[in-house]
Formats: structure tokens, sequence, C-alpha cells
């Protein structure tokens, strides 16, 4: 009886509870039917986290969000979009899939393939690919191939591949992928019930700056009344095409997630930020492990790429108007990258120590 109580009640006041996944939970904004195969690991419903350190930073009574999309069962976004992407791809009767990555892709590629009984295959650039990722493709039993090459190259051989053979390209090119991403736009939506006057967001391929906007504009269709948010897309200066209007050859950033340089979806991309009024700006690694370092300090560890939007966002602080609403999105975990936060970090960290309590006391200085 008290358990049953406690149930209802409970469902009562986290209606997201027995959250299905995205697929399920949105199904009404997505080109899925009865037929499709739904392969998903829960994925989607991260949390809207409200930023003190960050609102109290930028002043004039803004109000600081992070879409915290690094908890999603792989650690980053993409697996939005690979659910559906394997959901359609199985319904297809496809057997195998292909990506090139810099490392997160791979990652979901494998994950949600295993989980939908494909076979999957990457191809990442040799030695730039974070230790997390590169364990999560291999684990995740991925053919993993890595190229003496960057992503760009990456990309052009598997578009190549998948058109030749029957193997299904699950990079942002696919439109599934953009389908399932989208809802992260939705998500902010449902739990603010408004759009943010900004979104902050760092820029790869710019598939997912893409989705949001396309996700927020189809949210306009049934809440009549929203205003959709300017859309500000950050990627890093050593590896800005989108910025600059350019082809990087030779892209270089410590946030080897969005170490790109001919970004597939630059059309849509310009698109988005016309049609929202944003603007693309770069911003430096320093800058980038800066806003990283800060996150962590308020509890919130996310990797590189995902830290440029927050420094985007800081970077403009003095554009922002008085009591701006601003969702910065935080596509990936910190975990992904170890390496990253063991070398970029303020922490005390003593080494060798003998364990006796007088030695540590003195050590921690009591
Ligand atoms: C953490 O995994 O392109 O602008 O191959 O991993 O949609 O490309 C990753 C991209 C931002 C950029 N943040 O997103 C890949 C890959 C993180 C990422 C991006 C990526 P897009």
């Amino acid at each position: 009886m008290i358990l049953k109580s406690l149930k209802s009640k409970f469902s009562k006041n986290y209606k997201k509870k027995n959250w299905p996944g995205l697929i399920e939970a949105y199904k009404k904004y997505l080109p899925v039917d009865k037929k499709t195969p739904i392969i998903t690991l829960k994925e989607g419903n991260t949390p809207l986290i409200f930023s003190e350190k960050l609102s109290n930073l930028m002043g004039n009574n803004t109000k600081i969000y992070l879409k915290y999309d690094g908890l999603n069962p792989t650690g980053s976004f993409k697996d939005r979009g690979m659910t559906m992407a394997i959901s359609k791809a199985k319904e297809e009767g496809c057997e195998a899939v292909i990506c090139a990555s810099t490392g997160n892709t791979s990652a979901a590629a494998a994950a949600y393939a295993a989980r939908g009984g494909l076979k999957s295959y990457v191809l990442i650039p040799d030695g730039f690919v974070a230790q997390g990722k590169l364990a999560q493709a291999l684990m995740y039993g991925a053919e993993v191939l890595s190229i003496k090459g960057n992503f760009d190259e990456a990309l052009e051989i598997v578009r190549e591949l998948s058109d030749k053979y029957p193997i299904t390209l699950v990079n942002s090119v696919n439109p599934y992928r953009i389908e399932g991403q989208k809802t992260a736009a939705f998500e902010i939506v449902d739990d603010l019930s408004f759009a943010p006057d900004w979104l902050c967001i760092p820029m790869g391929n710019a598939g997912n700056i893409t989705a949001y906007w396309k996700g927020f504009k189809e949210y306009s269709k049934k809440y009549k009344n929203l205003i959709l948010p300017k859309m500000m897309g950050f990627q890093s200066s050593g590896s800005a095409p989108l910025v600059n209007n350019i082809v990087v050859k030779e892209p270089d950033t410590i946030a080897t997630a969005i170490r790109i340089g001919n970004p597939v979806n630059r059309d849509k991309a310009k698109l988005v930020k016309k049609e929202s009024g944003g603007d693309f700006q770069a911003v430096t690694d320093t800058e980038i492990i800066n806003a990283y370092k800060f996150l962590a300090k308020e509890g919130v560890f996310c990797e590189p790429a995902s830290a440029a939007s927050v420094a985007g966002l800081i970077k403009n602080k003095n554009r922002i108007k008085k009591d701006s609403k601003i969702v910065c999105v935080l596509t990936g975990n910190g975990l992904k990258d170890p390496d990253c936060a063991i070398k970029n970090n303020d922490a005390i960290f003593q080494k060798n120590i003998e364990p006796s309590l007088k030695n540590i006391s003195k050590k921690l200085g009591y």
C-alpha cells in the first residue's frame, strides 16, 4: 500500500521517470512508424542545469543553463542521432554501418550497432581521438581503422564506401541523425516552457546546430508564441572553417572532437545563422580550457570541445542584454578525455607520500 501511494506520487511529480528513450517520447515529430524497430539505450532526457557561477559571471540578471548532453548512454549527444540512424538502418534491412569520426560518433555508432545486431566500421584520425572514445568503440565491437590522415579525409572515404557497397553511412549527412538530435531542442523548451534568447553550441561538422534549429522551428509550430533563439556557434580558432568561411587543410586544436576543417553541413549552418540572426565565432584553445576548468569548479565536467560553447558565451559578455536566458550545450562528458583533464587542472596533487598519519596531517597543513 505504502509503495503504491509512493509510486503514484512519484510518477505525478517526475513525469519522465519511466523515460522510454527519445524516439518513443517524441515519435510524433520523428519519421518512425509501427514497423520501425526502435534501437534504444534510453538516450535523451538529459538535465538542464542552472549555472549560478556563470550567471553571476555574466551579471545583468542573466540566467545561464547548461544542457548536459554528456549524460547520454555513451556520454555524448551523438546518441540522440544514433538511436534514429540505427533504428532506420535496421528497418531498411541494412546489415552494416560505417562512419568517420573524431571519436564520439564512433562510440555511439558502435554501441547502437551492437544493440541492434549490426556490424560497425569506423575510421578515425590516428593519434587524435581521446582515450575514452577509442576504448568505447573497441569495447562495443566496432572494426576500427585508424588512418594516417584527418577527419575530413576519413569522411571522404566513408562517403565513397557507402555509395559503392551495402553499408549505411551514419555521419550527420544521414538525415535521420539530424532528426534524432533535434529532440534536444524539444527538451529545452519542455524544461523551460520557453526557448532561450541565445543557444551557445560548439560546431564541428555543424550537424548539431542544424538539428537544434530544426527542433526549435518545429516546436514553434506547436507553441505559436515561441520566440526562437539566436544560434551562437563556436569553433576553435585553429579549426574555424565556418567562422572564416574557408576550408582548413590542417585543423589544429586541443578540442579533438571539433578538429574538423571542411564541415559537411556548411550550407545548412550558414542558413541557421542567417535565419536565427545568430553569429559564428572562434575561441582559442586557452579560452576553451579556461571555460572547461570553470565548469568543473561548479561540478560539471564536460569535454574540451563542449566547453567551447561556454568560452564563446564568456567572450560575448558585453553583448548580452539584461535579463537574458541563455543555454550552453555541453555536448560530451569530461570522462571521454581523461588525458586532457589530467594535463589541464589547478588541483593540488602530491605524489609519493609516506602513508603515516603524522606525515599526511603535515602535508594537509594541520
Ligand atoms: C563533444 O564524433 O564529429 O557540429 O565524429 O564530439 O554536429 O559536428 C564530433 C563532434 C561537438 C560537433 N561536441 O558537433 C565525431 C564528431 C562534441 C563532439 C561536436 C562533436 P557537430
